[in-house]
């Protein structure tokens, strides 16, 4: 399938306003993979699709939890929000025959982030946070640090922000979500 192909499917499976965002982290991805030295078909790819199961309704979820046996824990059982990258990827699997496991598990870790995340699973977080549509207070000091001062320090911010962000909503942190931040903060000290 070729991402033109990839498109046409995606955006009957995602609202008008998710395809134009998916399309900016698509193209985002694309630019920092460029910079960073990543593959950038991988990275287009993983982009455009990091959000297909974004617009899945509880039936649809439960449709691919069940088929693929997927592992929920009781905060992401909780947060569908939390569930939709991990969903995500069987998705990609499904419906996109995707089966390149880089791809996947920066679709996977998209939301939460991870320890030691690979190059592609950076590249995928940070592009969701600063592709052209997003609009929130730092973004562009966010952008400014992702193309001109390394993945790292992007990411520290990232994490940062989301962290307030989740606390601000009076959500619950999810433990991942504190590793992953704690890791890259002891990696740049
Ligand atoms: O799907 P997007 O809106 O493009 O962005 P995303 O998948 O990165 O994040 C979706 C939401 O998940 C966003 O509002 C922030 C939230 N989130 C990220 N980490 C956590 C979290 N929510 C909770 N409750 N806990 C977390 O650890
Ligand atoms: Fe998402
Ligand atoms: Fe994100
Ligand atoms: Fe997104």
């Amino acid at each position: 399938m070729n991402i033109k192909q990839m498109q046409d499917i995606l955006k009957n499976m995602i609202t008008q306003e998710r395809m134009i965002h998916s399309i900016g982290v698509s193209d985002t991805a694309k630019k920092l993979a460029k910079i960073y030295g990543e593959d950038i078909y991988k990275a287009q790819i993983a982009g455009l699709l990091h959000d297909c199961a974004k617009c899945l309704d509880k039936e649809q979820m439960m449709y691919y939890v069940k088929k693929y046996n997927i592992y929920l824990d009781q905060i992401q059982i909780k947060e569908p929000e939390l569930a939709h990258g991990i969903i995500g990827a069987y998705v990609c699997k499904d419906v996109f025959k995707i089966d390149d496991e880089d791809i996947l598990s920066s679709i996977i870790y998209h939301t939460t982030g991870k320890e030691d995340m690979t190059k592609l699973e950076k590249i995928i977080y940070i592009a969701d946070f600063i592709e052209p549509n997003r609009d929130y207070p730092g973004v562009d000091k966010l952008r400014d640090v992702a193309f001109n001062e390394g993945l790292d320090k992007s990411l520290l911010m990232a994490f940062d922000n989301t962290i307030k962000y989740v606390i601000s909503i009076k959500k619950v942190i999810h433990p991942i979500t504190v590793k992953a931040r704690n890791y890259i903060l002891d990696k740049l000290v």
